[in-house]
């Protein structure tokens, strides 16, 4: 039967079909986009073109990445469906344990640093759960798949696939083996490349910095991310206002603290914490309606990890019931 010239020439077309289609999807490695960023690799750092066109062989793109880009839970969520993800009795009760299992190191950072462990805590309790969760995704399909196919931010991506093959290099990795988030952040505290390059420190001292298996290396690193992003020991980060209705036109979308103590008065505002004398006010929808808070300097702070208010709602919120359960124990 297969001999039939007619069949056999659709079998052969199918083949060639398939052949061809597979030959266009299956890997990075002729991706127009791709070859660019070959050349460039090899032009400004010196990279072997045999390697890094073998590395995108075996690189293909990644379906469930392009969908999980497109709806962050930043961007879907509204507050009283965003904190219970993340505010729970559970991740409460690790966030202690993984104080008091790491207690050393954190005082350590806190000192050195001068970021409170309860925050370096509950950001590492947010992004990994204490380092339980942390990604599932091959990290090189996860960007080179928003870097060459994920136009909106291929710029960004680009740049980050770049700095995570410095990365690589640098520190002797294989970069078949590192996974991460749909995002490309790694590691306990999920910094994206170039975070990783220019905040991660080897905070235990042993010759490199690993933020996938050294649980002190991911400490001092967050703890030195907020350093290097302006966090100020002491002050505070945010505050419940009482709504008043002249009050809301100070709400703002953005984190960034704008408002003079003359202005939030004026506005029937009164921040009763110490900051550094500028504020921003920000509306939250929750399960009652709406809440209104302040958010002092160290709050922005939080959002230079993630540029959301939730986001840094959430990890202040988890680190205020990490403190005072970890208090009454
Ligand atoms: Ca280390």
């Amino acid at each position: 039967m297969i001999s039939t010239p007619k069949l056999r020439h659709s079998v052969i077309a199918t083949f060639l079909l398939l052949f061809s289609a597979s030959f266009v999807h299956a890997d990075y490695s002729e991706h127009p986009k791709a070859v660019k960023f070959i050349a460039k690799m090899v032009k400004d750092h010196g990279f072997d073109k045999a390697e890094l066109t073998a590395i995108f062989a075996s690189t293909s793109r990644n379906e469930k990445v392009l969908e999980l880009i497109q709806r962050p839970a930043e961007k879907r969520l509204q507050w009283a469906q965003y904190r219970p993800i993340f505010v729970t009795d559970k991740r409460i009760n690790a966030g202690v344990e993984f104080w008091q299992e790491n207690q050393k190191t954190l005082e350590k950072a806190q000192l050195r640093y001068g970021v409170p462990a309860s925050m370096i805590v509950a950001i590492i309790g947010v992004e990994t759960y204490y380092g339980r969760i942390s990604g599932g995704h091959t990290a090189i399909s996860a960007l080179s798949t928003l870097a060459f196919d994920y136009p909106r931010r291929a710029e960004f991506f680009t740049s980050e696939l770049e700095q995570f093959l410095l990365l690589v290099k640098e520190n002797s990795l294989d970069y078949q083996t590192l996974e991460g988030s749909y995002a490309g952040a790694f590691g306990m505290p999920q910094f994206i490349s170039s975070s990783y390059r220019r905040y991660a420190i080897d905070f235990d001292e042993d010759g490199e910095i690993d933020l996938w298996n050294s649980v002190e290396d991911a400490i001092g690193s967050v703890a030195n991310y907020f350093y290097r992003h302006g966090w100020k020991n002491g002050q505070a980060v945010a505050e419940r206002a009482t709504y008043k209705s002249s009050g809301k036109a100070l709400v703002k979308d953005s984190p960034k603290p704008v408002h003079s103590y003359a202005t939030m008065k004026a506005g029937g505002i009164y921040p009763k914490r110490k900051g550094n004398g500028k504020y921003t006010l920000l509306k939250l929808q929750a399960d009652q309606g709406a809440e209104y808070w302040i958010g002092h300097h160290n709050f922005y702070v939080i959002t230079r990890y993630n540029h959301s208010n939730l986001y840094a709602m959430a990890v202040y919120q988890l680190s205020q019931e990490i403190q005072s359960l970890k208090r009454k124990r």
